[in-house]
């Protein structure tokens, strides 16, 4: 849920989905950087990244960023990654209320599919019915740089067992999640603003038009997949 404060400024939850080591942290990590150094003429960091971790590097509790509109300055992004180990299933929960938007980052890996479909049931488990039709859900086919790696047409089929794609002539058809092949590392990022910034679009076409759920179709939604103005 959108929330605006009393000087109307307008808060937006983003939350990075994922099984344990699919990328989210290093997502945010590069998307933060790429704000401060190249985008931020459209959308900057308001301060430094949070980082709540294990010294492995894994993430114990969340990260979160702010983000702010430079077209819109009172609009502000909260971009926060969940923890994706199996043990921290019941934080999850508490760190996905609120969220806006979500974007599902899968490991490429086949040797992480099982991970990767049971962290995507309990995203859905989670949001109780809510994906697509009240949050925008993007995906991101991560570590496209490794060997091997799991591509676009796969994953959609993964999300359509899912029900989280659906089929020309359906009224949600329009908001089937974009899937992304991605590399979330700094040096190499492919793909990391993109998928933010189409996230942030659908979350505000799900404000304006559909007053907090998928607008539906026949209102004079215009779609692509150029990156928007934040
Ligand atoms: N080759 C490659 N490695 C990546 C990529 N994205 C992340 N990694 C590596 O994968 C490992 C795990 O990345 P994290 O960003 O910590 O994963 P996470 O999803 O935040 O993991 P949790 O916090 O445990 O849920 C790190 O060693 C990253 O450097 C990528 O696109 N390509
Ligand atoms: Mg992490």
């Amino acid at each position: 849920m959108v929330r605006i404060n009393k000087n109307d400024e307008v808060f937006v939850k983003l939350l990075y989905w994922g099984c344990a080591g699919s990328g989210k942290t290093t997502a945010v990590d590069s998307l933060h950087r790429l704000c401060k150094e190249k985008y931020n003429d459209v959308v900057e960091p308001t301060g430094n990244l949070t980082k709540i971790a294990m010294a492995s590097g894994s993430t114990l509790y969340f990260d979160r960023g702010i983000f702010q509109s430079k077209k819109q300055s009172q609009i502000f992004y909260h971009v926060y990654t969940v923890a994706g180990q199996q043990r921290f299933s019941p934080l999850r929960k508490k760190i996905f209320m609120g969220t806006d938007g979500a974007i599902f980052v899968f490991d490429s890996q086949r040797s992480r599919l099982e991970d990767n479909i049971s962290s995507l049931k309990e995203l859905k488990n989670v949001a109780g019915g809510k994906i697509i039709t009240e949050i925008p859900l993007l995906v991101m086919v991560n570590k496209q740089d490794l060997p091997n790696s799991m591509k676009k047409k796969e994953v959609e089929e993964i999300l359509a067992q899912e029900n989280l794609f659906y089929p020309p002539g359906h009224e949600l058809h329009t908001w089937n999640p974009i899937v992304y092949e991605t590399i979330a590392l700094y040096s190499n990022a492919t793909n990391i603003y993109n998928v933010f910034a189409e996230l942030a679009r659908r979350t505000a076409l799900y404000q304006s038009y559909g007053d907090g759920k998928a607008p539906v179709t026949n209102k004079p939604v215009k779609l692509s997949d150029n990156v928007p103005e934040l």
